[in-house]
This record gives C-alpha cells, sequence and structure tokens, in this order.
C-alpha cells in the first residue's frame, strides 16, 4: 500500500503534493513502483497535528481519487469522518481506512451501505495529544483486545467481516518499545483472523533506533516490514514503494509465501 498524502503537515511528506496533480503524479509513481493499493489522505494524523475540517479534506483528496480511479487505481481512502468516506468512495476508492476505528458513529452506516473495505486501527487518544506518556499493562494484549471488540461492532453494524482488515497503529499512542514488541507479536494480531495492515513506514520510533532523520529511515522501515511479514501481516503501508517491493521479493520465497501481498478486494 503506498502513501498518497495530499495534506500540508503530514511528518515525512507533508506539503509535497497538497497540489492535486503532483499528489496524482506520485500516485502513478508509486503504482508503477508496484503499489497494489494507493492509501490516500487529506488529514494528518502526526502527532500534535490539528484537525482538519470535512469539507477541506473532501477538496484536497476528492480531485487525486477521482483521477486516479479513472486510470483503474484501487485505492484506500485514510479518513475518519464518514462525509468524506462517503465521497471518497463515490469518487471510487474501494476502502476506507479509518485510524479511529469507526470513531465517526455514522461510518460503519456509510461502510456498510457501500459494501467497501474497512481498515480498523488501533489508536490510544487523539493524534493531538496521544504521544504523551502512553501506558499499557500489556500492549499487545490490548490492542489486540480493542481491535477484536472494533471488529465485532462494525459487524454489528452492518459491515461484511470479510470486508475488515485490522492494523494495530504503530506510532499512534505507544512509545518505541510498545512498537516494537506489537511488530515483533504481529501474530497475535492475525489470529483474530483477519488481514492485518501494519505501517511502519519512517516514524519516529525508527528514528530514534536508528538515530535518522525522517528521509532516511528507508532501512528501518525495511527490516520492519520484513518482520511484520514474518509475523503475518498482508498489508504494508509505505512511503517507499520501489525498494519495499524488492525487499518482499526476496522475503516472500524464502518465507514460503508465493501469493501477492494484497491480492483481490479485502477479503
Ligand atoms: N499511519 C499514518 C496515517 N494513516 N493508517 C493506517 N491504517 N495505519 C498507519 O499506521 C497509519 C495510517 C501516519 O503516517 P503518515 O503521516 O506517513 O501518513
Amino acid at each position: 500500500m503506498g502513501i498518497v498524502n495530499v495534506t500540508p503537515d503530514s511528518f515525512s511528506d507533508g506539503g509535497r503534493y497538497l497540489d492535486a496533480d503532483a499528489a496524482i503524479a506520485h500516485g502513478r509513481e508509486l503504482l508503477d513502483a508496484g503499489a497494489d493499493i494507493l492509501d490516500v489522505g487529506g488529514e494528518s494524523t502526526r502527532p500534535g497535528a490539528a484537525a482538519v475540517g470535512a469539507a477541506e479534506e473532501v477538496a484536497r483528496v476528492l480531485p487525486v481519487i477521482g483521477a486516479l480511479a479513472a486510470e483503474g487505481a484501487r485505492m484506500s481512502v485514510d479518513t475518519s469522518k464518514a462525509e468524506v468516506a462517503a465521497a471518497a468512495l463515490a469518487a471510487g476508492a474501494e476502502i476506507v481506512n479509518d485510524v479511529t476505528a469507526l470513531g465517526d458513529p455514522e461510518m460503519a452506516a456509510v461502510c456498510a451501505g457501500a459494501g467497501c473495505g474497512l481498515i480498523l486501527m488501533h489508536m490510544k487518544g487523539t493524534p493531538r495529544t496521544m504521544q504523551s506518556d502512553p501506558r499499557y499493562e500489556d500492549v499487545v494484549a490490548e490492542v489486540r483486545e480493542f481491535l477484536g471488540e472494533r471488529l465485532e461492532a462494525a459487524t454489528a453494524a452492518g459491515v461484511s467481516r470479510e470486508r475488515v482488515w485490522l492494523d494495530p497503529g504503530i506510532g499512534f499512542g505507544k512509545t518505541v518499545e510498545h512498537n516494537l514488541e506489537l511488530i515483533a507479536r504481529i501474530d497475535r494480531i492475525a489470529d483474530l483472523g483477519r488481514p492485518v495492515v501494519v505501517g511502519t513506514s519512517r516514524k519516529n520510533f525508527i528514528g530514534a533506533v536508528t538515530g535518522r532523520e525522517v528521509g532516511e529511515r528507508i532501512g528501518g522501515s525495511i527490516a520492519t516490514n520484513v518482520l511484520a511479514l514474518a509475523g503475518g501481516a498482508a498489508v504494508l503501508r509505505v512511503h517507499d514503494v520501489a525498494a519495499t517491493v524488492d525487499a518482499l521479493r526476496v522475503a516472500e520465497p524464502i518465507l514460503g509465501r508465493s501469493e501477492p501481498l494484497a491480492a483481490g478486494a479485502a477479503s
């Protein structure tokens, strides 16, 4: 899954693709580099980020989704707002990537009605507050329990279980140690029985471990993605698609996996 952030302030690529044409061109590049899905987002969720209104978010993502859908791209929309999700689905997105796991009470109905894929992610707190001293008794158990509970909430609200993917939310209300532990135990999330999405790309914990600036975290990002794959992750959300695809091409046969990573719809 290649990341297309149409935002002024995302932590690693904020401002670069705010212009629709630049974002569309970037999306094409990621597809050429081997991405199966583009994750298009109009609101930054980096620690401390300010919220964006629905109208502004729609104005950012819709031209990008519309243009890339016309070219046959498979896309998720990275939004926590039902209104934005509905507009993006109408414009051709097939998956809703909701980092609040149905925080908007209308979101499940939108997804159930559209029959789209739905990514439910764990976050402790909100982007504004989440990195101020997050604590868990047992981070893997707590994230697993939350995701299992949100999966049940989604299905109770009419979303087909087969359309849901789960994401431990690396970097969302977690210390460096929490993130490393979650990546080490992806198998515990995968055993909930749904495909697992993992997003580690260029995140701060990689900087904390390597001492590298955001643009120099590709090696650390690839290490986490290969290990997440080995642990049973199905979808890897990344900025550096070409290098990650190379790494996975080598890792997959070693792990005895020959299927493309994210083949078919959210199933
Ligand atoms: N991370 C970010 C944004 N959206 N969605 C999912 N499902 N999982 C993630 O880990 C995730 C996400 C923040 O990263 P960015 O600012 O590079 O987009």
